[in-house]
């Protein structure tokens, strides 16, 4: 089983891509084949800084090994590291209905938050379809807002598929309900671009502050408070044991107890949580040589890979 899944370094990683997408990818690379990417190619049509895009890129592949990705058994890589993928791109995209993009959420989304309306945003489900399809990839792991363009994924191999015989393999999502969509501290999509994120890797100083400047209503203390609608305890629920979850659910419904203290809870869950993971990432900040070699032999595995599926798509086209 090929295990396929990528993310883009678009800023720095938050909870949010940690527990719809990392966490589930790294434990799904006990199970089968897995092949992670960092999405460089994607992310330009978002990051238009040359500098800005290297240090993320870095920051990814860091913080994907600190967090478990293990090298000896998932292959991790770059996507720009394998071109052909933009080769199976363009030929995919001679199979592409408009109308299968037009009807894409992330697109009009994206341009109606100001990014620019370029045919790259456009066409970003394609690129998307062409990372799954050209490693033959059978479950890739993704939160809910990556369903639609799984959809497309598959619709866009059927048709492949429909004018050229059984060429390519049709992948399924892996979506854990639990953690499809994480919110962000304003109670939307947990999302780089909104500004409202938890970061995985935040200093102690910036993460408390953010976390106590959650807003909340104007409850006192003394009074009884809401537990089915707190972005708090939703937060909470990712970090904390369900005991820990149950006790502050009581304290909300019992009153006595403020937000601020509810915060505080937050932040110290939040923080223990991803302490090994701190330890881990500042072993591998001392090491960057190790962090460039993985990706480099990720990138040589993939792209065998990746030259078979081509061989096979350009033969079954016409083109050799
Ligand atoms: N809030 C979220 N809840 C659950 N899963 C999420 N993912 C992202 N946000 C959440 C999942 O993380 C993976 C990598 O995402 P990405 O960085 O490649 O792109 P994205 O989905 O567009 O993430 P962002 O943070 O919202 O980035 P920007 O703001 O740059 O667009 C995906 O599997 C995604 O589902």
């Amino acid at each position: 089983m090929r295990i396929l899944s990528g993310i883009q370094p678009s800023g720095r990683l938050h909870v949010g891509n940690y527990f719809g997408m990392m966490d589930p990818a790294i434990r799904l690379q006990d199970e089968g084949e897995a092949f992670y990417f960092i999405a460089d190619y994607h992310s330009l049509t978002t990051v238009h800084s040359p500098e800005e895009l290297r240090e993320n890129v870095r920051n990814v592949a860091i913080d994907f090994l600190a967090c478990g990705l293990d090298p000896s058994k998932a292959t991790f890589f770059r996507q720009s590291d394998v071109p052909e993928v933009t080769e199976l791109s363009w030929l995919l995209s001679t199979v592409t209905p408009m109308g299968l993009l037009e009807r894409c959420h992330s697109y009009k989304d994206k341009t109606a938050r100001g990014h620019e309306a370029t045919h790259g945003l456009f066409a970003y489900p394609v690129l998307m379809a062409a990372d799954i399809l050209i490693y033959d990839s059978n479950i890739v792991p993704v939160g809910e807002d990556q369903k639609q363009h799984l959809e497309v994924t598959r619709d866009i191999a059927l048709k492949f598929n429909n004018r050229y015989g059984e060429v390519l393999a049709i992948p399924e999502p892996r979506i854990r309900q639990e953690y499809a969509k994480v919110p962000g501290l304003d109670g939307k999509k947990m999302s780089k671009s909104y500004g409202n994120t938890l970061e995985l890797f935040g200093s102690e100083k910036a993460t408390r502050k953010k976390i106590m400047s959650i807003l909340t209503d104007s409850t006192p203390v003394e009074e009884a408070k809401d537990p089915s609608d707190s972005i708090i305890i939703d937060l909470y629920r990712l970090v904390a044991s369900n005991a820990e979850v149950e006790a502050m659910e009581n304290d909300y419904k019992n009153g006595g107890v403020g937000y601020g203290d509810f915060k505080k809870r937050l932040f110290s869950a939040y923080w223990d949580y991803f302490e090994p993971m701190r330890k881990r990432r500042e072993e591998l900040l001392a090491d960057p040589g190790y962090v460039d070699e993985i990706t480099r032999e990720g990138a040589s595995r993939a792209r065998e890979s990746a030259a078979a599926t081509i061989k096979r798509v350009r033969e079954a086209c016409g083109i050799y």
